[in-house]
């Protein structure tokens, strides 16, 4: 039957998306296979993704071994800031692509011995679209907003919050500057998803990041 040129595309998207799903469930057994916990965080450009995993890596890295994969489209600054602190960092560069999908993660995975670490944290690219459409095979996603992104910026980019696990709402240090409200951010993330766990925190003076370190390896 003759298609017209739109749902040719539609063709072509659901095929990419599934092809994606059957490659990030590889990626997901293949952490379980090693007992491995793994988290993808996603937010858009500059929410602070890199400042938390420098944080969050400095604390656990005395005793756990790390692994963090950071997506960008071009430069490796941020695996080179995480690996000050103690984790090995691989950077993945998209070039023209504006997240990361399951086949970087596959390519990743397929070059290193995996049964080396306990902990696996992807860092997609900055992007607060892009990544909703493209799951990593990961057991928990993060979505990383910060009061400096504005107050609607949740209510606006539903999908993120509609798929993650856990809302950090982060820059709260800088809340005597903004005019936020962060008790609406939380109502705005639990009306999209009731079932995400939600922690405002400052990855710069480390405010609340032992409540998130808790969630992430006892929950
Ligand atoms: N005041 C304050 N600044 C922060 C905080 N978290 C991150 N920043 C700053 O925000 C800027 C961007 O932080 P990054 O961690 O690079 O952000 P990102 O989400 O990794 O950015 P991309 O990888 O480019 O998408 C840096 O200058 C950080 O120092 C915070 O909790 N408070
Ligand atoms: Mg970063």
């Amino acid at each position: 039957m003759p298609q017209d040129n739109t749902s040719r595309i539609i063709e072509l998207n659901e095929d990419l998306i599934q092809h994606n799903q059957t490659l990030a469930q590889q990626n997901l057994a293949y952490f379980e296979k090693f007992n491995i916990k793994s988290f993808d965080i996603v937010g858009a450009i500059g929410a602070g993704k890199t400042a938390l995993l420098e944080i969050i890596t400095k604390k656990l890295s005395k005793d756990y071994k790390i692994l963090v994969i950071n997506g960008d489209v071009a430069t490796r600054i941020d695996a080179d800031r995480i690996e000050k602190f103690g984790a090995k960092a691989i950077q993945i560069n998209t070039g023209r692509e504006c997240a990361l999908n399951s086949y970087h993660i596959s390519q990743v995975l397929k070059s290193i011995d995996l049964g080396m670490y306990n902990i696996v944290f992807i860092e997609n690219v900055g992007n607060l679209i892009c990544p909703s459409d493209f799951i990593l095979g990961t057991s928990k996603r993060i979505v990383v907003v910060s009061i400096t992104e504005g107050p609607w910026v949740i209510r606006k980019h539903p999908m993120l919050f509609k798929f993650s696990d856990i809302a950090v709402i982060n820059k709260i240090d800088l809340l005597d500057i903004m005019d936020i409200n962060v008790n609406e951010m939380i109502r705005d993330a639990k009306e999209i998803n009731p079932d995400i766990k939600i922690l405002p925190i400052s990855a710069e003076t480390g405010e609340n990041i032992p409540k998130l370190i808790d969630l992430l390896i006892n929950d």
